[in-house]
């Protein structure tokens, strides 16, 4: 037993040594040291991306890598700051989640021309130059919300009024989950989608637009929020109404963070489409071996499910987030 353990260690050390020598294209030369990582978050907009910062601080530590993280209050320009101190500090290796799909180019060719690699992570860029990043891992958005739409296409009959609380303007998942769905719901023209605004994926957002569309689309039958966060939200404001959310609103969210799952489990959500917040261990991964120069795949797709009500009760015991 003793003998194979040191056998696979010999393995795995030669593996490294061969990986350092081979020269990767990063600004890391050999190894000196820890690896150090900038990462420019979103915000703390969401449960789910509560989850999602502590999984990466998380994960950071368990791999021995340096974090710097700075939160961006879902503003773009801060995020620019972000990455530009980054490079001033030389880190090995640049992660961020865009708050927003374009406006990009500019600070990653600068980041480019430091030779510092960037890796995407939940949300992807907008631009016709692929090689100003090394990978995107995150999750399929428009899926999701083809998912969403699949549900409502299946279980709903006659003509149905649709409310969308779309995430924040121009960001990759309200994007592609207004996609996906609409994309679905096409084969049902009884489907409507009588309204859509954008709640900026936080619960406070998702109740002021619903409480505005309750009075301006008192026939809603259907919410489709991107996020639990604004589906939750909607909930408060459809309970204020005097109406029951899940039975007389029906309401289909996305993430399946906790508060969501249990607001599943107790009815007042209809279903919900997984987005995995938990990228911690597989960006630190990413990150080792794109700073080693080894080769990456350019897509990581993250794996999710759905859930019902009876799905979500099951869950719950054992949900970490
Ligand atoms: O669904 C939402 C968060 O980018 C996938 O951002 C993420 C989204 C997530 O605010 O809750």
């Amino acid at each position: 037993m003793l003998k194979k353990i040191a056998t696979g260690v010999s393995v795995l050390l030669l593996a490294t040594l061969t990986a350092c020598g081979s020269g990767g294209s990063s600004a890391k030369d050999g190894d000196s040291g820890e690896l150090t990582m900038g990462f420019a978050q979103v915000g703390a907009e969401s449960g789910w991306r509560t989850a999602n910062t502590k999984s990466i601080q998380q994960s950071a530590k368990t791999a021995g890598i340096e974090l710097k993280f700075s939160d961006a209050q879902q503003k773009q320009e801060n995020q620019i700051k972000a990455i530009r101190s980054y490079i001033q500090q030389k880190v090995d290796v640049i992660a961020f989640s865009p708050v927003v799909e374009t406006g990009w180019d500019a600070v990653l060719l600068e980041a480019k021309r430091a030779r510092i690699p960037v890796i995407l992570t939940d949300r992807a860029v907008d631009s016709d130059d692929d090689t100003l990043y090394e990978t995107f891992l995150g999750s399929d958005f428009v899926e999701e919300g083809e998912k969403a739409g699949e549900w409502l296409v299946q279980n709903t009959e006659g003509p149905v009024n649709v409310v969308e609380l779309q995430g924040t303007t121009g960001a990759a998942p309200a994007i592609d989950r207004k996609k996906g769905f609409e994309e679905k719901i096409a084969a049902r023209p009884d489907i409507k989608i009588k309204a859509s605004q954008s709640g900026d994926f936080t619960r406070s957002g998702g109740k002021q637009v619903m409480e505005a569309l309750l009075r301006s689309h008192p026939d809603v039958d259907v919410v489709y929020a991107h996020n639990d966060d604004m589906g939750l939200g909607a909930i408060e404001a459809i309970k204020a109404a005097g109406k029951k959310p899940g039975k007389d609103i029906k309401i289909i969210t996305v993430d399946a963070v906790k508060d969501g799952m249990q607001a599943l489990a107790d009815g007042e959500i209809n279903y919900i489409v997984e987005c995995n917040p938990l990228l911690g261990d597989q960006l630190m991964e990413l990150a080792k071996k794109v700073v080693d120069g080894e080769k990456v795949p350019k897509r990581v797709v993250t794996e999710e499910t759905t859930f019902t009500p009876e799905q979500a009760k099951k869950a719950l015991p054992d949900r970490q987030y």
